[in-house]
């Protein structure tokens, strides 16, 4: 097990689009476990691959209190939103520090693969169903501070950029 770098807005490989994984193998079942690995030690309820500079449909997830519930989600599908759509707070491992609200489905179905090769279907509401909809965004290469407005996007970036400077300097 291993404790992969997370990406940081505004790096341009958040924006690249993931590929599906070909085949659930010991690279796929390593890769989950550093996954989970990672998500567990930055305290996040999430995780995609994208954020860990592999560009493959891939998402780690665990909403339980205990963390002790790890969902896995390959090459995932929305197979079904409901009609209603609520705004949402929502943070990001790649967006340390910044929290806002994005409009998201209530709930939603995923069709994916879990780490034994399985497919699978999850009715998820609620903070299950946000977090699904934020890390398969992230697959997209979308982050969730390009649904704010372009005035608070920058005023992000120019944080993040800021901060990075100092984290190196
Ligand atoms: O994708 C990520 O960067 C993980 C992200 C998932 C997420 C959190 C909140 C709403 C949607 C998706 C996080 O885990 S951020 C850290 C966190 O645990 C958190 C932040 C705000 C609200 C709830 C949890
Ligand atoms: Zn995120």
């Amino acid at each position: 097990m291993a404790l992969l770098p997370i990406l940081c807005y505004p790096d341009p490989k958040l924006h690249i689009v993931a590929s599906p994984v070909q085949t659930v193998d010991g690279h796929i079942r390593a890769l989950v476990s550093d996954m989970l690995e990672t998500m567990y030690e930055a305290k996040g309820i999430g995780l995609a691959a994208s954020q860990v500079d592999v560009h493959k449909r891939l998402i780690v997830i665990d909403v339980s209190e205990e963390r002790n519930a790890p969902l896995v989600l390959i090459n995932p599908d929305l197979s079904w939103t409901s009609p209603g759509k609520h705004l949402n707070e929502e943070g990001c491992l790649s967006v340390p520090g910044i929290y806002d609200s994005v409009e998201r489905f209530d709930a939603v179905k995923v069709t994916a693969m879990d780490a034994g090769g399985v497919w699978r279907t999850v009715d998820a509401d609620g903070v299950l169903a946000v977090c699904i909809q934020h890390e398969m965004d992230h697959l997209m290469g979308k982050v969730f501070v390009e649904y704010l407005s372009p005035l608070k996007r920058n005023r992000i970036k120019t944080k993040m950029r800021k901060l990075q400077r100092e984290d190196r300097d």
